[in-house]
C-alpha cells in the first residue's frame, strides 16, 4: 500500500515532504511532543533528521537542542540518536535508553520523571511550558482528515491538541487492518469542568477509533516504512518463575477466602522479565476469562489472549517481540476484537484503576523493611528509567504487588534494605512484596509487624541476619513507631558505592 493510499485527505498531499525538510519547522529550543510509548509507535524518520540537523548546527558553531516529551520510552532511533547528537535539552516523562540515561545522570539532559497519568493534564494546565511542534506517527489519514493511530496512543491526543504545528509520520509498514483497535476518548476537560469517565468494565469502548487534528496546523507529512523496536524478552528464569507462582497461589487463596471476586479483577502488569513470567504463569493457572487493564501489552498478554484465557486487554501500547508481532499481524482480526488501545490518560487513570479494582503488579529496584519502594534511583542517585505508570496503578489498585529478585549484582546488593535510598511509592501504597524467597502480605500490619514479615519472607538468607540485627537494635534504641538508626541505615548503600558490596 502506497503513501497516497494511506493519505486519503486530498488537502494534505501538497504537504508531503522529506524528514529533512520537515525538520526545518523545528527551531532551536522548541518543545517537541513526540508519539511513542515503550518502544511502540514512535516517529522513525524525524528524530534522525533532527539529530543530523543538530550535528550540522553544532559543527557550524550554532546551538541546537529541543525538549522532547513523549508517552513513555521510545527506541535507540529516537532517544539514543538525539542524546548522542547532544540534541536534547529536556526530556519527559520516561526514558529507558542507555545513551540518554548516561546523559541524564551526567546532568546534560534535564529529565523530569513523572507519573504517566499526570503528563497530559499537566501539559493542559500549562505547568510544563508551551508545545511548539507535535511529531506523531500514524497509520493513515481518512478522507475526513481523521488520523488512524499506530501501535501506541500515549499522549498523542494531547500533543495534537496543544501544539502550534503538527508533523505527521505516516508509517506504511504496519497493516491498515489495525484500524478500529483504538479508542480515543475526547471527554476529558480541565477542572472545574471535569465529568466522570463513564467506564465500568475494562473492555468497554468509550471513545472513537480516530485521533482528531486541526488540518491547518499540519505543516508536513513524512513517509516512513519501518517496524517498531524488537522488544525481546528472555525466557523466565528460575527466580521469575518462583515470584510468578507465589503471586498466582496468593490470588487463588484470596479468591478461596472470598476477598477476590470469583470472576477475577483486571490485571495490570509492568514491563520486564518478571512481569512476563507472571503472565506466563497465568497461562497455566486456574483463572479464566481474564481482563487486562494495563499500559503496555507485552508478549505474555498476547499469549493469554490467543489461548482464550484473557477475553480482552486494554492498554495504550502494543510492545512486542518480533515473533509475537508477527503473530499479531497474521491474526489481526482476532486481536482487534480483543485489544483496546487508549490514550495513556485513560489507560492509567486513577479514577478508572480504582473503580475497576485493578490488580497492580510492578517491578522495583529495592524495598525497605517498612514497605517503602524505590523503583527508579540506583543507590539513591542514579536514574534508571523513571516511575512510569507504576504509581498510577500502585496507589489506586485493588491489590498492589511490588516484585524483585531478593538480590542484584550476583548477590552483592540486597534488594531488601533497612531504608530505601530513594522513595517512589510509600509504605501506604504497598500491599504485597514478592521475591523468589516468598511473599510478604502487608495488609493490615503496623510498621514493626511489616518489617518482621518482609525480613522473614522476602530477604535473601545471606542478608536476613543482617536485617534482623538492624531491626532488633533499632527497636532497642528507642520505642518509636518506625524504628531507625539513620546513619547506619544508609551505610548499606554507602558501602555498596564504595566497595560494590552491601555486606560489611
Ligand atoms: O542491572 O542489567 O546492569 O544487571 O537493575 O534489573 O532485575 O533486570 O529488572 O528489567 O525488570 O527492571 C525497577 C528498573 C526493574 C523496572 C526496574 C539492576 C539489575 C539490572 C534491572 P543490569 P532487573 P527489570 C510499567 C510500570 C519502574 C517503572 C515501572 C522499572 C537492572 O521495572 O524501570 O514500574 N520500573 N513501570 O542488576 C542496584 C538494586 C537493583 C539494581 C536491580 N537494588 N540496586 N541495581 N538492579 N536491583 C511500565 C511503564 O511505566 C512504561
Amino acid at each position: 500500500m502506497t503513501l497516497a493510499d494511506r493519505v486519503r485527505y486530498p488537502d494534505f498531499h501538497s504537504r508531503i515532504m522529506t524528514a529533512e525538510e520537515a525538520a526545518a519547522f523545528i527551531p532551536n529550543g522548541a518543545i517537541v511532543g513526540m508519539s511513542g510509548f515503550t518502544g511502540a509507535g514512535y516517529p522513525k524518520a524525524l528524530p534522525r533528521a533532527l539529530a543530523d540537523r543538530a550535528q550540522a548546527e553544532h559543527a557550524a558553531g550554532r546551538p541546537y537542542k529541543v525538549d522532547v516529551w513523549t508517552g513513555a520510552s521510545t527506541a535507540p532511533e529516537v532517544d539514543g540518536r538525539l542524546a548522542a547528537a547532544d540534541a536534547m535539552g529536556q526530556r519527559l516523562p520516561f526514558n529507558s535508553d542507555p545513551v540518554a540515561r548516561d546523559k541524564i545522570n551526567a546532568g546534560e539532559i534535564e529529565f523530569i520523571d513523572m507519573h504517566l497519568s499526570h503528563v497530559a493534564q499537566h501539559a493542559w494546565f500549562g505547568f510544563l511550558g508551551h508545545m511548539h511542534v507535535a511529531v506523531v506517527e500514524v497509520l493513515g489519514i481518512t478522507e475526513d482528515g481523521l488520523l488512524i493511530p499506530s501501535s501506541s496512543v500515549g499522549n498523542n491526543k494531547t500533543w495534537l491538541e496543544i501544539a502550534d504545528k503538527v508533523i505527521l509520520e505516516v508509517n506504511t509498514k504496519p497493516p491498515m487492518r489495525m484500524e478500529g483497535i483504538h479508542d480515543i476518548y475526547y471527554g476529558t476537560a480541565i477542572p472545574p469542568r471535569r465529568l466522570p469517565i463513564n467506564m465500568t468494565q475494562a473492555d468497554e469502548r468509550i471513545g472513537q477509533p480516530y485521533l482528531k487534528v486541526d488540518p491547518s496546523k499540519v505543516v508536513a507529512i513524512v513517509e516512513t516504512h519501518n517496524g517498531d523496536r524488537d522488544n525481546v524478552f528472555a525466557q523466565p528464569d528460575a527466580n521469575s518463575r518462583l515470584i510468578a507462582s507465589s503471586i498466582i497461589d496468593f490470588l487463588a487463596h484470596e479468591m478461596k477466602m472470598g476477598r477476590l471476586p470469583k470472576e477475577m479483577l483486571p490485571i495490570q502488569s509492568g514491563v520486564g522479565n518478571v512481569a512476563n513470567a507472571v503472565l506466563a504463569g497465568l497461562l497455566t493457572g486456574p483463572f479464566e476469562n481474564l481482563l487486562g487493564f494495563t499500559e503496555v501489552l507485552q508478549d505474555g498478554m498476547l499469549d493469554l489472549l490467543r489461548a482464550g484465557k484473557m477475553r480482552c486487554a486494554s492498554a495504550t501500547a502494543i510492545s512486542l517481540s518480533a515473533a509475537a508481532y508477527k503473530d499479531f499481524e497474521d491474526n489481526i482480526e482476532f486481536y482487534r476484537e480483543r485489544i483496546i488501545l487508549r490514550p495513556q490518560e485513560i489507560s492509567n487513570h486513577p479514577e478508572l484503576v480504582r473503580r475497576l479494582g485493578v490488580i497492580a503488579m510492578n517491578s522495583m529496584l529495592e524495598a525497605d523493611i517498612y514497605g517503602n519502594i524505590n523503583s527508579t534511583h540506583v543507590m539513591g542517585s542514579g536514574m534508571m528509567n523513571g516511575i512510569g505508570g507504576s504509581g498510577d496503578f500502585a496507589r489506586n489498585g485493588y491489590l498492589s504487588f511490588f516484585v524483585t529478585p531478593s538480590v542484584a549484582k550476583d548477590g552483592k546488593i540486597s534488594c531488601i534494605v533497612p531504608m530505601c535510598s530513594h522513595v517512589d511509592h510509600t509504605e501506604h501504597d504497598t500491599q504485597l512484596i514478592v521475591t523468589e524467597q516468598g511473599l510478604a502480605d502487608l495488609r493490615g500490619l503496623s510498621p514493626k509487624q511489616r518489617a518482621q514479615v518482609i525480613i522473614d519472607r522476602c530477604a535473601h538468607p545471606d542478608y536476613r541476619p543482617l536485617l534482623q540485627d538492624y531491626f532488633d537494635r533499632a527497636r532497642r534504641q528507642g520505642a518509636q513507631h518506625t524504628p531507625h538508626m539513620l546513619t547506619e541505615a544508609l551505610s548499606w548503600h554507602q558501602r555498596a558505592l564504595e566497595t560494590g558490596d552491601m555486606r560489611p
